[in-house]
């Protein structure tokens, strides 16, 4: 049997050489040259073409390259094997890393510091505290718990919005529809770190907005369609909201035409919060492959029900 390696976006040969390291008679074959579909037993993926897993009867797992698995779900014909979704220390760092800078960068006044150089302006603005700025994330898994912790640990108070209620010292945990309006009554910079689902689909919207403190900041690095993009531009021109840091969006790569690109207080990025590495990655995927051929449980198994 044999794995299929299927990526646009990672290194292939990489991650063939990390597998091999560890299982030297793993016989990975990187798509398409995948030759017998009947002999994939396991698929090591991100963004496959539409349909593609369908076409390999004898998959027992699917991996994923990608902490969301969204994009897998919404496969017609996906397979009914376990999956699982991609749990990397350094996909972790790197977005405690993007999410760290983009609230600093918002909280010492640096997007308004850039706008004023445009216009040749010599302002000064008095520097806030991390005390004084509160930071909700939406959220409270596997990056959304390690952003929680740095950000605390500069000194900012840190609340999480999360579906079941968490213990994690110094940060205030809200949890469920109910607890919704009370987190964002308290949140000066909202970061979306869930994962995207029937349920959060849509989330940031001018309802979210409304709730949140007037002049509060967002910053979206989970999925594009968490966010209602109108109920945003709305938001920022009426100042409900600062301004913006979106790393994701309904569509990607982002179309020239659209309103976002152009806005003063948005700062856009292309989809690279945070990426992991064979480096790091492979060894969970190592044990993986053990278990799915062994029929035992994955590490990070999604529950399909759940949708994450
Ligand atoms: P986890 O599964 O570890 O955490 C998800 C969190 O969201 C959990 O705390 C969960 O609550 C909470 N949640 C899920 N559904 C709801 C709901 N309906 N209401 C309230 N809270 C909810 O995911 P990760 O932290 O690993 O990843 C989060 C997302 O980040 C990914 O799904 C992906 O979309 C995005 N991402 C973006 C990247 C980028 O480069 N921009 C890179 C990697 C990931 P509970 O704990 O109670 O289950
Ligand atoms: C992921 C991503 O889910 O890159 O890993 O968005």
């Amino acid at each position: 049997m044999a794995l299929m390696f299927l990526s646009p976006d990672d290194p292939a040969e990489a991650w063939r050489d990390v597998l091999l390291a560890a299982i030297p008679d793993l016989d990975v074959r990187i798509w398409p040259q995948v030759g017998d579909p009947t002999e994939i037993d396991l698929a090591l993926v991100w963004r496959p073409p539409t349909g593609e897993l369908a076409r390999y009867p004898n998959l027992r797992a699917i991996l994923s390259l990608g902490a969301g698995i969204d994009g897998l779900l919404a496969q017609p014909g996906l397979p009914d094997v376990p999956i699982a979704r991609m749990v990397d220390p350094s996909l972790t760092r790197t977005m405690t890393e993007y999410v760290l800078l983009a609230v600093l960068r918002h909280h010492r006044q640096f997007d308004h510091y850039e706008r004023e150089q445009r216009a040749t302006r010599w302002s000064y603005a008095f520097p806030p505290q991390a005390a004084d700025r509160r930071i909700g994330i939406l959220g409270l898994g596997v990056l959304g718990g390690a952003a929680a912790k740095t950000l605390s640990s500069h000194g900012f108070p840190v609340a999480a919005w999360s579906r079941t209620r968490k213990q994690l010292a110094g940060i205030q945990s809200f949890a469920g529809k109910g607890g919704l309006p009370a987190f964002l009554a308290r949140t000066d910079i909202l970061i979306c770190l869930l994962p995207l689902t029937r349920e959060t689909a849509g989330i940031l919207n001018a309802q979210t907005f409304a709730g949140l403190p007037r002049g509060a900041y967002l910053i979206n690095v989970a999925r594009g369609a968490h966010l209602v993009e109108p109920d945003l531009i709305a938001a920022l021109d009426s100042g409900q909201l600062a301004g913006a840091t979106l790393d994701v969006f309904s569509e990607e790569p982002l179309p020239p035409g659209n309103p976002l690109w152009g806005h003063p207080k948005v700062l856009i990025t292309p989809h690279v919060a945070s990426y992991s590495l064979p480096s790091t990655g492979a060894a969970d995927v190592v044990e993986n492959i053990r278990r799915a051929r062994a029929g035992q449980p994955l590490l990070h198994q999604v529950d399909r029900a759940r949708g994450y």
